[in-house]
């Protein structure tokens, strides 16, 4: 049966930490996948997560079944994160939360739970996304198709284009929006094109879906949530799809969450309904621990300021990366302004690089970045930083 089977493409980013690890330069950098490491160029374990992990273990808790759409205490704890402590329509029933398998996984039962409410409908993304995000749809079902978004020459977004082409939308779209930290080129939206974008999804009827995967990396958790609260402001129902592999560095243990902002209370027991059909179609139930050491740091007050201060930390580090970048390139005295890097937020930059600079960087000097030009800054660090800069600093003279 399986001998038609044809080989299918790589990941193009997954696939590329495949070629950095078989690379046996000392001297390599991988700045390809969008991980967040220390300064020392380890995957940390936050000290938080540990804590908790150890509590969690002494405990030696069962591992039951959770409920389908995972434990209450998550749950809660994410709309907490998303919506602030306390919020008035978490309060009032009207978010449906429900753990998912990392970011992916929330999108995964998103798609498929809107897929069959509103099979007609279409989801945008923008030029360009996540690569995960046109597959992931389209493996739903629906046909993706883009809107506007970066501006090569700026660097920044095409904001008019962008709203021009929301505003054409027929009603009932589906339309995927980075929330913040935006992946792949870093550029994001301010408060008050924020503002322009919901009201547009507000007059056209629009479905907004909101992908929060970097919550905290670029100016803190509620500076972050500010598209989400603006969204919750409007009165608007959307979805939201939210990770903690990057903010607690918790990638394999796979914790995410779906959260759907309904209109009422009764709406949101008719909603979670027909969500757990689908969760259970997919994987019946969430894992236990990534859940459950990410509900006890969020609810333990001396845990929860260690990884708030730890979330700090991996934020300033990025940031002190990104101007150590743009000083170092300008003192090799590289005549392009790279100054955009310093503006663009969360983990990645599209730095403009071309294919044949990308594969210079890679051949030539061991230093791997997606062939669009992506770069992870998060992957920089003290060690390694001048020997990208001067790489850098040669294939662009
Ligand atoms: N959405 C975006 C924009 C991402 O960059 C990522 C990155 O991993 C994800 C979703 C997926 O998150 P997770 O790794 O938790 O599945
Ligand atoms: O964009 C990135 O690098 C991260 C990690 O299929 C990632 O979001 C990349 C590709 C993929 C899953 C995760």
């Amino acid at each position: 049966v399986f001998s038609t089977v044809e080989m299918a493409p790589r990941d193009p980013i997954l696939g590329l930490t495949e070629a950095f690890n078989a690379d046996t330069r000392t001297t390599k950098v991988n700045l390809g996948v969008g991980v967040y490491y220390d300064d020392a160029g380890k995957l940390p374990l936050l000290r938080a997560v540990r804590a908790a992990e150890e509590a969690r273990m002494k405990n030696a808790p069962p591992r039951g079944y959770q409920p389908i759409e995972g434990a209450p205490a998550y749950n809660k704890a994410v709309q907490d994160l998303l919506f602030g402590q306390g919020a008035a329509l978490t309060a009032d029933g009207r978010v449906v939360t429900a753990q998912a398998l990392g970011g992916t996984g929330a999108l995964k039962i998103g798609a498929d739970f809107l897929k069959r409410l509103l099979p007609q409908a279409k989801v945008y993304i923008s030029d360009p996304s996540w690569e995960n995000h046109r597959a992931l749809f389209e493996a739903a079902g629906f046909e993706v198709d883009v809107y506007p978004y970066f501006d090569a020459d700026t660097r920044g977004v095409r904001f008019d284009a962008m709203i021009a082409h929301l505003k054409a939308l027929p009603a009932s779209q589906i339309v995927l929006l980075h929330a913040c930290c935006h992946n792949p080129t870093g550029a994001d939206l301010t408060d008050a094109q924020w503002a322009e974008v919901v009201e547009v999804c507000k007059a056209r009827n629009l479905v907004p879906f909101l992908d929060m995967a970097y919550q905290g990396f670029a100016d803190g958790i509620d500076q972050d949530a500010v598209a989400v609260r603006q969204f919750v402001q409007s009165g608007l129902s959307f979805v939201i799809s939210s990770s903690f592999s990057k903010s607690f560095s918790l990638y394999g243990e796979r914790v995410g969450a779906l959260s759907i902002v309904t209109a009422s209370k009764d709406e949101s027991a008719r909603v979670l309904s027909q969500l757990k059909r689908t969760i259970r179609t997919n994987y019946s139930n969430p894992p236990t621990h990534g859940g459950a050491v990410v509900a006890s740091v969020l609810a333990t007050p001396e845990l929860r300021s260690m990884w708030e201060e730890e979330l700090g930390e991996m934020r300033e580090r990025i940031r002190a990366m990104r101007t150590g970048l743009v000083d170092k390139l300008s003192a090799r005295g590289v005549a392009r302004d790279f100054s955009f890097v310093v503006r663009q937020r969360g983990m990645f930059s599209y730095t403009g690089l071309t294919v044949a600079q990308v594969d210079r960087l890679r051949d030539e000097f061991g230093i791997y970045a997606v062939s669009t030009g992506r770069i992870c800054l998060a992957a920089l660090n003290s060690k390694n930083i001048d020997y990208v800069a001067d790489s850098l600093a040669t294939i662009l003279k």
